[in-house]
C-alpha cells in the first residue's frame, strides 16, 4: 500500500511540477507578444489600405432576373470569375424558387417580391439553374444556365 501512496504522491508532484513548467512558458510566449499587437495592428491598417487602391474588381454585378412560368431571362445569366455577383430576380405570376447548386444558392421566390440573391463567382464553367419550387406543368423543364468566363 505504502509503495502506491508514494507512487501517487510523486505522479502528483510530478504533474504539479509540470503544471508549474508549463505555466511559466505560457508566461513567456504572452508576454512577448503583447509589444508586437501594435505593429500587427499596424501592419493591419497597412493590408486595408492597399485594397482600397484596387476598388474597381470589388464592384459587384448587379443584374436583374426575371422568372415567370417557365422560364428565367436573361439565359444564360453571364458574369466573370471574380465577380462578386447580386442577382436581383422577381418572379412575374406564382411562387418559383431559384437554385444554382454550385454555388449553393436555393431560394423561394414570392410573386411580384424582389429577391436578392448575393455570390461570388469563383470557378469557371456553365451551371445549372432551375425552378426549386413547383410552379405549374412545367415545372420540371424551368431551367436555364449561369456561364461564368
Ligand atoms: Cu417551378
Amino acid at each position: 500500500m505504502k509503495t502506491i501512496i508514494r507512487m501517487i504522491w510523486l505522479l502528483l508532484v510530478l504533474s504539479l511540477t509540470l503544471l508549474a513548467c508549463q505555466a511559466e512558458q505560457q508566461q513567456e510566449p504572452m508576454q512577448a507578444p503583447a509589444p508586437s499587437v501594435p505593429e500587427a495592428l499596424a501592419q493591419e491598417q497597412d493590408s486595408v489600405v492597399l485594397p482600397a487602391e484596387a476598388p474597381t474588381t470589388q464592384a459587384p454585378v448587379e443584374i436583374s432576373v426575371i422568372a415567370k412560368r417557365f422560364s428565367f431571362s436573361p439565359d444564360p445569366i453571364r458574369v466573370k470569375k471574380g465577380d462578386r455577383v447580386i442577382l436581383k430576380i422577381t418572379s412575374m405570376d406564382v411562387e418559383h424558387g431559384f437554385a444554382i447548386p454550385a454555388f449553393g444558392i436555393n431560394k423561394p421566390l414570392p410573386p411580384g417580391q424582389e429577391v436578392v440573391i448575393e455570390f461570388t463567382a469563383d470557378k469557371t464553367g456553365t451551371f445549372d439553374v432551375f425552378c426549386s419550387v413547383y410552379c405549374g406543368t412545367g415545372h420540371k423543364g424551368m431551367k436555364g444556365k449561369l456561364v461564368v468566363e
